[in-house]
């Protein structure tokens, strides 16, 4: 079934000037880019996207990191995208990610672990309204 995944590319990432590198993964793979910008996250905006997280112990430090500088947010869409973003991108904790993932190629630790992928596709649609409108979405 062709799904939707938003996609961050995390303040770290921006930084590093390894975006462009993320992004053709995506498009080499064979997944549509179907929304695209460079915002920097409100706490509000942050604190929503990160809603599940907001009782754990790291939850101000991951909303301090993720509203630190702009990050690439995107609409990453095709068969499977939401499974497909996730293998794509390696576990969690960058010391388990296995290489040739995104984070098992350009991650050390978890808190900079560079990239967001949706986990399941009724995530993926609340956090693509938190990010995007309609009109942006092609
Ligand atoms: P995910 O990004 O792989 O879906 P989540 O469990 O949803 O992982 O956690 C969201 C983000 O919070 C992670 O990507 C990571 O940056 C950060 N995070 C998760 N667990 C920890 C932790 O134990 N310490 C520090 N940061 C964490
Ligand atoms: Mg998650």
């Amino acid at each position: 079934m062709v799904e939707n995944s938003l996609v961050l590319l995390k303040p770290d990432a921006v930084e590093r000037a390894i975006t462009g590198e993320i992004i053709a993964r995506f498009e080499r793979r064979g997944l549509k880019i179907a929304a695209m910008k460079m915002m920097k996250l409100s706490r509000e905006q942050a604190g929503a996207h990160y809603e599940e997280h907001q009782n754990k112990p790291f939850f101000a430090g991951l909303v301090d990191f993720i509203t630190s500088g702009p990050v690439i947010a995107m609409i990453v869409r095709g068969e499977n995208a939401v499974k497909m973003v996730r293998a794509m991108m390696g576990t969690t904790n960058p010391l388990d990610s296995a290489p040739g993932t995104i984070r098992g190629d350009y991650a050390t630790v978890m808190s900079h672990n560079v990239i967001h992928g949706s986990d399941s596709p009724v995530n993926a649609e609340r956090e693509i309204n938190i990010f995007f409108k309609e009109h942006e979405i092609f």
